[in-house]
């Protein structure tokens, strides 16, 4: 029996859903271009059962994929959950059994397995494509393997052997130049390990290069950039140890002392050269794009000043004080024999840190960076169950970096916005030509909406209507027939 009145945030609008459906040939208002031809695939987190731990994250729920699949002007719906290991152990034990995030040691006895800690990943948090492939993964574990288009989980895959790490980022990177994907594992020789190995795929999916590389301490490395010479990996702030986690607690807490670092590997050569640079005390998950200037490596990414996770707490006792995004770029002096990395703000307004560019631009300089915030002028009929009055996330924005100008599109007075991604018009279209497209919440209607946007006026031109409303949806894909073997 799945029991879920004890679950305080996630109630009402956000309680799990808990069903899979197809939906054929969706409600539209407006038109939906033509010329979009592809898949807008999205990752949520939905409880199957409520968590062993009523104060657990919901970054521990299970993993729900869904796709939208556009083909000459229509789109059909699709959502099944991720059937993990731990899905499969918790639905055929009718309860859940696997206990805090990332602490194996809270997980019950029946499943308890610290040594293989990855076997544990619910595999929520970023689609991902690789050669025609499609991936679930959370850094947690292996990703699993998907078929795109019935959204069957295939298994969890390691790559033939070659992949060692016991975990897999959720945030590898493609070159759009070489087409080779770059990713990473860190915590890769087991729980709290200071081990990161980065990883080199060709354009045909095989792993050709493995650097492994230690760091100086164990912290969430949640995200990558990769420029033509060299891969960066950044953390910091969030801390781990066996201790913690004997005593049953989740498996990270914030350390105001620890400043941020930056590891970073060249893309040629043995890999024996890697470096670490530092950087104040930094809440840094998601980054933007890097590239090679003059010597340095500039990295824009959206950063905090302090603690962005109110379940992390303060190792020292602090209480919690939330830290806002916003979008930085930093410095990293590849020639220099210092090991301090420079950092400026882009624009001060607060974003999350969940914002995207025209992929295409990685490794070189990009013009826009698509946000989404909360437009404090804009009016909320809807009411959230951490807070009634606070204003949700109710915009998608785009910064210039050019002419220096911001431009933000209102989903509507009852909605929450998640993260969008950019569609090019075409392939040689020009940066920021083509659309925006995101879901959309709407938390009066009880539905999930998803806006499809002219990314360069960042009016709407489509917005698709579920007839019931998804969990919170983490990360968001777009790929195209060219990307996916799309039926
Ligand atoms: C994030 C999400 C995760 C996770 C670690 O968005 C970081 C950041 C949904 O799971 O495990
Ligand atoms: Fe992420």
């Amino acid at each position: 029996m799945a029991d879920f009145s004890s679950m305080g945030q996630m109630t009402g609008y956000f309680a799990p859903t808990r069903f899979e459906a197809d939906v054929y040939d969706c409600e539209v208002v407006g038109r939906i271009p033509h010329d979009l031809s592809g898949v807008f695939i999205r990752l949520h987190h939905d409880w199957f059962y409520p968590p062993l731990f009523p104060d657990d994250t919901a970054l521990s729920a299970d993993g729900y994929i869904t796709s939208l699949r556009f083909r000459n002007g229509s789109v059909d719906y699709r959502g099944r959950y991720i059937r993990t290991e731990r899905y499969e152990q918790q639905r055929a034990a009718r309860r859940s059994l696997y206990g805090y995030y990332r602490n194996p040691f809270s997980d019950d006895p029946s499943v308890r397995d610290p040594d293989h800690p990855g076997r544990r990943t619910s595999a929520n948090t970023t689609p991902v494509v690789i050669a025609g492939r499609l991936f679930a993964t959370k850094e947690e574990g292996l990703p699993y393997e998907l078929d795109p288009n019935s959204l069957e989980t295939l298994g969890a895959v390691d790559f033939d052997g070659a992949w060692k790490s016991q975990t897999f980022t959720a945030h590898p990177k493609r070159d759009p130049f070489t087409g080779e994907t770059f990713a990473f594992g860190y915590e890769a020789s087991g729980l709290t390990s200071k081990d990161v190995f980065v990883y080199t795929f060709d354009r045909q999916g095989k792993i050709t290069r493995e650097v492994r590389c230690e760091v100086p301490y164990t912290t969430m490395m949640h995200d990558m950039s990769i420029t033509a010479k060299y891969i960066v990996i950044p953390g910091g702030g969030c801390v781990t140890d066996l201790n913690r986690l004997y005593l049953g607690k989740p498996h990270w807490g914030w350390d105001s002392t620890k400043p941020s670092y930056f590891l970073v590997v060249p893309r040629d050569g043995s890999g024996a050269d890697y470096r670490v640079f530092y950087g104040a005390e930094r809440s840094i998950v998601h980054t933007l794009n890097a590239y090679d200037e003059g010597g340095e490596i500039v990295l824009d990414l959206p950063t905090a000043s302090g603690n962005t996770w109110p379940f992390f707490e303060d190792v020292h006792g602090k209480p919690f004080v939330m830290h806002q995004n916003t979008i930085r770029r930093v410095h990293i002096d590849v020639e220099s024999a210092s090991s301090e990395v420079r950092e400026e703000e882009l624009f001060n307004i607060p974003v999350t840190s969940f914002t995207r560019i025209d992929e295409r631009y990685f490794t070189r300089p990009n013009r826009y960076t698509f946000v989404q915030f909360a437009d404090r002028e804009k009016p909320f009929q809807g009411r959230l169950p951490d807070d009634p009055r606070a204003q949700p996330n109710n915009s998608y924005g785009r910064f210039d970096l050019i002419e220096r100008k911001f431009v933000s599109f209102f989903a509507g007075e009852a909605h929450v916005v998640q993260e969008p991604v950019f569609i090019p018009r075409n392939e040689t279209s020009q940066e920021g030509d083509g659309y925006l497209m995101g879901t959309v919440h709407n938390l009066a209607d009880l539905r999930t909406e998803v806006v499809i946007l002219d990314a360069s006026e960042m009016t709407e031109v489509a917005r698709i209507i579920l007839p019931f409303r998804n969990s919170p949806q983490i990360h968001g894909i777009w790929a195209s027939e060219q990307e996916l073997p799309l039926l």
